[in-house]
């Protein structure tokens, strides 16, 4: 799915800003007509934005159901005889959408964007009102997966994964124009051959077919370098200048749509990055030397905002990644904003990108943290139904990101149950699935502590091991030296399958600012014997191609459990992005370990 964007044939206008608002706990918007006129004691609320920490109070934070966005924008005289398109980049984790009074789509999937063609309800020159409803519920037929308990003070929110359940509109908010027959989609996959870079690529246009469509390569100083036609090809670049991490070089495809007299109809930019990801043995291979990922797993989350995408902290998390000598992170657990993964592309940094497939095991949810047990895939747990949320998020998730240079694995799940011959049947078609989409990168899933080695029943599946393992944190907790030779021993069992191995996840709670003589937990300094303790794990074992520690930062999670104090603090910096002990402690090894 492409991103809108302002060339000499398309227009955008971001309707960000302040919006009214309305929560609506006892789901009265709907018959009551909410999508017709202003609403009703409405209050103001930034988009994007999660709705939750903005406003002050228990009935924002833990609102379960309906909460009204509404907006008013004129439509540019400029786009008369356009085609016109409203597009929400995130809404979570469901939505519909009215113009005017008319209802124009419906979203399930809190991350991924979603859009309709409104060119017949609007008038260019004049004003439209636009009203969303944002509905937060999970059930056990979502990704992620929940339920909404019916308790004595009211509906609560219960779900099985360790962040914050913020809802709202996150991302921009998009009314755009392009012309009726427009480029409506591009594939890019890159090669090498020899030195020579090879662009294959696949336009679709849509609207009327007489058109031919030419393609232009130009490098990142304007100079053409390729150029063909026709919806379907192959560029070459001689001596290309490849995307690698650290160098996020990019050329730039200018896909034109041209009528027979030679009138361009449409143009869009697609950036590209020449590069090749491989796995061979035990290997990661990008443009075919091996990487080793340095870095974390992350979270969307910062004070206020949430889950709200704020240039700022993207600019601002993105230097201290580099300050600290970091190359790559995980999407955990859920895509991110697109305002993310192009500063990646620029930046040559890399990423595995995961879909929002957290919480799919109730060992964790009633077993660690102690909630209510259920069999994690039954007909009234998660199901077929379920399934064909997972692979519609897995579809979304690869129709929006496929040509990021910065991404070089698919993560299809987080800790998801994966030991019982149950599991095997639910995700058996959600890895060919994820092939099928896209067979140029590899899949693969984040296995849990709870099904190490010789246990799990889908690592044969994946491409390369990703592993989130908390030996001296939530196993042998402040013993390191029996952690780390339980470590060793599970970490070379799974080196002998022969297959790349990252660590996407090791980390121990931190409270900024307590310090203890010898390494206790909670301490800064636990922290970073934690690190060192792993990391001489990680270097005595070859197949290890990646360490991301979890957390970039301190997070917010839910309140109910006794496991974290003030959400959750693995982070190597805090929630307002202080450095920890750890931070520096990292810094050294990351950055004496580059080239
Ligand atoms: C995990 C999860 C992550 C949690 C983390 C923790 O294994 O993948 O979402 O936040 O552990 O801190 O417990």
């Amino acid at each position: 799915m492409l991103r809108p964007q302002d060339t000499p044939t398309r227009e955008r206008r971001s309707l960000a800003g302040l919006w009214d608002f309305r929560l609506d706990a006892a789901g009265e918007g709907l018959s009551s007509g909410w999508y017709e006129g202003p609403l009703p004691e409405a209050q103001a609320m930034p988009v994007p934005a999660s709705y939750n920490d903005v406003l002050v109070g228990t009935h924002s934070r833990d609102h379960v159901g309906d909460a009204w966005y509404r907006t008013t924008a004129f439509v540019p005289r400029g786009w008369a005889g356009q085609r016109v398109v409203l597009r929400v980049d995130s809404a979570t984790h469901a939505a519909t959408v009215w113009v005017d009074g008319t209802e124009v789509m419906s979203h399930s999937g809190g991350y991924t964007p979603f859009e309709a063609d409104i060119t017949d309800l609007v008038t260019p020159g004049e004003q439209i009102a636009v009203t969303v409803v944002v509905n937060n519920e999970l059930s056990f037929q979502t990704i992620p997966p929940g339920y909404v308990e019916d308790t004595p003070q009211g509906r609560r929110q219960r779900y099985f994964h360790d962040f914050y359940n913020f809802a709202g509109l996150h991302r921009q908010v998009w009314l755009y124009a392009t012309p009726h027959t427009h480029v409506d989609d591009i594939t890019v996959v890159t090669d090498l051959d020899g030195t020579t870079g090879v662009v294959r690529y696949r336009v679709t246009a849509a609207g009327d077919d007489s058109h031919d469509v030419r393609v232009r390569l130009r490098d990142a100083e304007g100079t053409e370098v390729a150029r063909t036609t026709g919806p379907e090809g192959e560029l070459r670049v001689v001596d290309a200048h490849l995307w690698a991490p650290g160098d996020g070089y990019l050329y730039d495809a200018a896909v034109e749509l041209v009528a027979p007299d030679g009138t361009v109809i449409d143009v869009y930019h697609q950036s590209v990055g020449i590069r090749t990801v491989e796995v061979r043995g035990t290997e990661f291979l990008i443009n075919g030397s091996p990487f080793y990922f340095r870095g974390f797993g992350r979270h969307e989350d910062t004070p206020v905002r949430g889950k709200g995408h704020d240039d700022v902290f993207l600019v601002h998390d993105m230097e201290l990644m580099s300050w600290i000598g970091a190359n790559s992170f995980r999407t955990s657990h859920y895509p991110y904003a697109e305002e993310v993964y192009e500063y990646a592309d620029r930046h040559g940094i890399v990423i595995i990108d995961e879909t929002p497939a957290v919480g799919l095991n109730m060992g964790i949810a009633g077993g660690i943290f102690g909630g209510p047990s259920f069999e994690t895939f039954s007909p009234e747990t998660l199901n077929a139904t379920t399934r064909e949320a997972h692979a519609q998020v897995i579809r979304e998730l690869v129709a929006r990101d496929k040509n990021h240079p910065s991404v070089v694995i698919w993560s299809i799940a987080n800790e998801p149950e994966s030991h019982t011959e149950a599991a095997r049947e639910y995700f058996e078609p959600l890895f060919a699935l994820a092939r099928e989409l896209d067979p140029s990168r590899p899949v693969g899933f984040v296995n849990v502590m709870l099904s190490p080695h010789g246990t799990c029943r889908l690592s044969d599946l994946a491409d390369v091991l990703m592993l989130n393992r908390y030996y001296g944190w939530y196993v042998q907790t402040g013993d390191l030296a029996n952690a780390e030779a339980a470590w060793r021993t599970e970490l070379e069992a799974w080196a002998g399958d022969g297959k790349p191995i990252i660590i996407t996840e090791y980390g121990a709670d931190t409270i900024a600012g307590l310090h203890s003589l010898t390494p206790e937990p909670w301490s800064e300094e636990y922290q970073v014997a934690y690190l060192e303790m792993n990391h001489r794990v990680f270097d005595s074992v070859d197949a290890v191609v990646g360490e991301h520690v979890w957390n970039f930062a301190d997070f917010r999670t839910s309140s109910g459990g006794v496991f974290r104090v003030d959400g959750n603090k693995k982070g190597v910096f805090t929630y307002d992005r202080r450095p920890k002990a750890a931070a520096h402690a990292l810094r050294t090894r990351w950055t004496a370990e580059r080239d």
